[in-house]
């Protein structure tokens, strides 16, 4: 199963878990690369989300729920495949998270080979957003160009700028891939992929890589992934949460909204949304922020691929 709308992703790694001897790891490996290929939204792989300075960088985690073990790159510059260079990390060094050049460094040893990440849409979005009289931005308490006559966006309030009716977090803008796979010796994988938030710092890294925030397993409980405001979401954890009230009893819907209030106490406008499995394949899945929001389930009950919409509280 998978974040939002992505049912290509969704088809490919259910074909994948259908092949002789692949593994749940495989299967997110395929649906994670499948939507960076695809350039899902534009908002995984390359050609979207462009930093300050007109950049893609991608974000992206394998997380091993049999083994606990995991592999992450972040702010990966200049590789296409971020799940693929995660898996790198996961199956061949015993660290957990590389960033930045040298991750691209580490990549490139895997025949991962280094090109530019920007396309004519990325180009565009970010000359449309350099030539606003007022750039929507992620600063705070400072201006760092002080000839933008408005303040500085407010990440953590989802502020819309009352001249400005654009948000930098919403579900045109902002989606990431978060995928859930179960293979049929019960091993349960879960990964994200992301090229993160537009117009963020140059050096920003999202929830997406960090294991526990973007996603999480462990093949004796089920595994959670999580979408959204990372900036925000990371800070609790909240596929981790879902995991672990699973493991006290919850249902996944019910582990899905405790994750999804947790952070909604503390900002109750924040974006973002929480889809969570057991290590059987019962689901649930909560969010906030939206109205509601998609994901793709994918199983020989369901006869392949099916859309499902869970509404936000
Ligand atoms: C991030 N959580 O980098 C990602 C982006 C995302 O829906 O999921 N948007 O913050």
């Amino acid at each position: 199963m998978n974040t939002w709308w992505f049912d290509q992703a969704a088809v490919n790694a259910f074909l994948t878990l259908q092949e002789a001897h692949s593994t749940a790891v495989d299967a997110v490996v395929t649906g994670c690369s499948t939507c960076e290929e695809l350039q899902c939204d534009h908002t995984v792989g390359y050609g979207g989300s462009p930093d300050e300075n007109g950049e893609t960088t991608l974000d992206a985690m394998i997380f091993d729920g049999t083994t606990m073990n995991m592999g992450a790159v972040g702010g990966l510059r200049r590789i296409k495949d971020a799940a693929l260079a995660a898996k790198m990390v996961l199956q061949h060094t015993k660290h957990s998270f590389l960033v930045g050049d040298l991750a691209t460094e580490f990549a490139k040893n895997f025949e991962l080979h280094e090109e530019n990440l920007s396309t004519n849409y990325s180009t565009n979005v970010w000359k449309e957003w350099k030539s606003r009289k007022c750039q929507p931005n992620f600063w705070q308490n400072v201006n760092p160009d002080p000839t933008k006559s408005c303040g500085p966006y407010q990440a953590d309030s989802n502020e819309i700028l009352a001249d400005e009716p654009w948000k930098i977090f919403n579900s045109d803008n902002h989606d990431t891939i978060g995928m859930i796979a179960i293979d049929e010796c019960g091993n349960v994988a879960a990964g994200t992929s992301t090229n993160g938030a537009s117009h963020k710092i140059p050096g920003r890294v999202g929830d997406s890589p960090i294991p526990g925030a973007g996603a999480y397993a462990d093949s004796t409980v089920g595994a959670a992934v999580a979408t959204g405001d990372g900036d925000v979401m990371m800070r609790f954890l909240p596929s981790f949460l879902a995991v672990e009230e699973m493991r006290r009893g919850a249902s996944p819907a019910k582990a899905a909204q405790t994750a999804i209030d947790r952070i909604a106490e503390k900002y109750p406008d924040f974006f973002g949304a929480v889809l969570v499995s057991t290590n059987k394949g019962e689901f649930g899945a909560a969010c906030n922020g939206m109205d509601s929001f998609p994901f793709c389930v994918a199983s020989e009950a369901l006869g392949g691929v099916v859309v499902k919409t869970v509404n936000c509280t």
